[in-house]
């Protein structure tokens, strides 16, 4: 059985020394938003100037009324990264609640917009929306929050694997905030945006984004999922082909 240990010993320092545990610099670190705007649902009119409005009016249910639309880049976080806890934070500016709750809900969103663009459809209700599917990540209040204090969005599977598949494809993470609930009348709430400054700019947090990756420069794209099976399996297959053989006698 010596033989089998040394063996498998062999193996699996072999698979260690080829495969690097990397952590993607992003760890932990603010994630400043790359651009940030407010867009209007009847008129689709874009708004870039001092902080971003979330809206709704209630006339019987919440309907929705200004969307904010922000964008992250995941550039540096690698391929086929697992990513532990993704938050989204923002700094209240102000609120005008005509009463509570009110609760505001994160989406995924289209990137074909910039701070300058003069026509996004933002409504859901449209299918040419540039607002796409829940993120499963909300926030209701039950008092307004105070001005100058942070929100913060939940991790949420949803968020992960939406960033996850962004950073895996074209970088470029965006994202819309919508008033999903409201009290009768109108409901808004103003929050800091981008331009002024890190202290008070939307933040995405991403805690243990990291991948399995080979220090090889042909798999240097960390796509190595099937190379990792190969690693557990591999050391399996030959214990099993040993034990076979033992028990037929046809080696020691
Ligand atoms: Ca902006
Ligand atoms: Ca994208």
């Amino acid at each position: 059985m010596k033989k089998v240990t040394i063996l498998l010993v062999i193996i699996i320092a072999l698979f260690y020394y080829a495969s690097d545990n990397q952590v993607n610099a992003q760890d932990g670190q603010p994630n400043y938003a790359t651009a940030d705007v407010f867009v209007s649902v009847a008129t689709d009119a874009v708004t870039d100037n001092n902080n971003l409005r979330i809206a709704g009016s209630n006339g019987g249910s919440c309907s929705t009324t200004l969307v904010t639309l922000v964008k992250f880049s995941v550039s540096e976080i690698v391929d086929s990264s697992v990513i532990d806890t993704a938050t989204v934070s923002f700094t209240v500016q102000n609120t005008g609640f005509a009463g509570t709750p009110v609760s505001l809900a994160l989406y995924e969103a289209g990137d074909s917009w910039g701070e300058s663009d003069l026509a996004i459809i933002v409504d859901p209700a449209d299918a040419n929306s540039i607002v796409g599917a829940a993120l499963n990540s909300s926030l209701t209040f039950n008092a307004p929050p105070g001005d100058a204090s942070t929100i913060q969005f939940p991790t949420s599977t949803q968020l992960r694997d939406y960033l996850r598949a962004q950073a895996d494809g074209d970088d470029v993470v965006s994202i819309a905030v919508r008033m999903t609930g409201c009290p009768t009348g109108t409901s808004i709430i103003r929050l800091e945006d981008s331009e002024g400054g890190i202290s008070v700019a939307p933040v995405l947090t991403m805690l243990n984004p990291t991948a399995i990756q080979l220090n090889n420069t042909e798999a240097s794209d960390g796509t190595n999922t099937s190379f990792i099976w190969l690693a557990i399996a591999l050391p399996l297959f030959v214990f099993m082909v040993v034990l076979i053989l033992r028990r037929r006698g046809q080696i020691a």
